[in-house]
């Protein structure tokens, strides 16, 4: 599913009962949305992860924020959006809000947020990336076995 040179977590070898991670989803793009949802649900399952929060944001906008305010009590956070550029600049404004701020959670609050953000020129190009049936990547599940690989590798510092 994933292209070449992109990482494959080995997410059953991760111990992550006692994680507590938040999703935090935008609502744009609802088909794509869901894909990005199960996807990550799928990967805190499969890293063992049982105290998932879901929080649903209006627009990628939004997923600072509320990213912020969840990694206050959280181990990690996983950032969920799609952007699909329209006809007028607002599409790069969104993108480099939304990316500049979720970074700046994760070096201000020191916990990993897993960055799955499509930003996207078509809704074909979001779908392929979306893990639903006939997608190529799963970029939901990358952002989420990111975030708790990056917890877990914290944890043993
Ligand atoms: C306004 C807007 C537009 C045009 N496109 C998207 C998009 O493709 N994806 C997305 O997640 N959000 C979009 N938004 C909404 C903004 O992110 C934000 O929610 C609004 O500007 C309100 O602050």
């Amino acid at each position: 599913m994933a292209g070449t040179g992109a990482h494959t977590p080995q997410l059953e070898e991760l111990d992550g009962s006692g994680l507590r991670v938040a999703v935090v989803a935008a609502s744009w793009h609802t088909v794509v949305m869901d894909g990005l949802v199960a996807g990550a649900r799928r990967a805190l399952e499969e890293a063992g992860v049982d105290d998932v929060t879901l929080v649903r944001v209006p627009g990628s906008f939004e997923l600072p924020v509320a990213a912020a305010r969840l990694a206050a009590d959280h181990d990690a956070v996983v950032a969920l959006g799609v952007v699909i550029r329209g006809g007028t600049p607002h599409f790069d404004y969104v993108c480099q809000a939304a990316t500049d701020g979720l970074g700046r959670v994760a070096l201000d609050s020191g916990k990993p947020v897993g960055f799955g953000l499509l930003t996207c020129d078509d809704e074909q190009q979001a779908l392929d990336r979306a893990g639903l049936e006939g997608s190529h990547e799963d970029k939901g599940y990358e952002a989420a076995a990111a975030a708790v690989e990056t917890a877990d590798a914290l944890s043993a510092l």
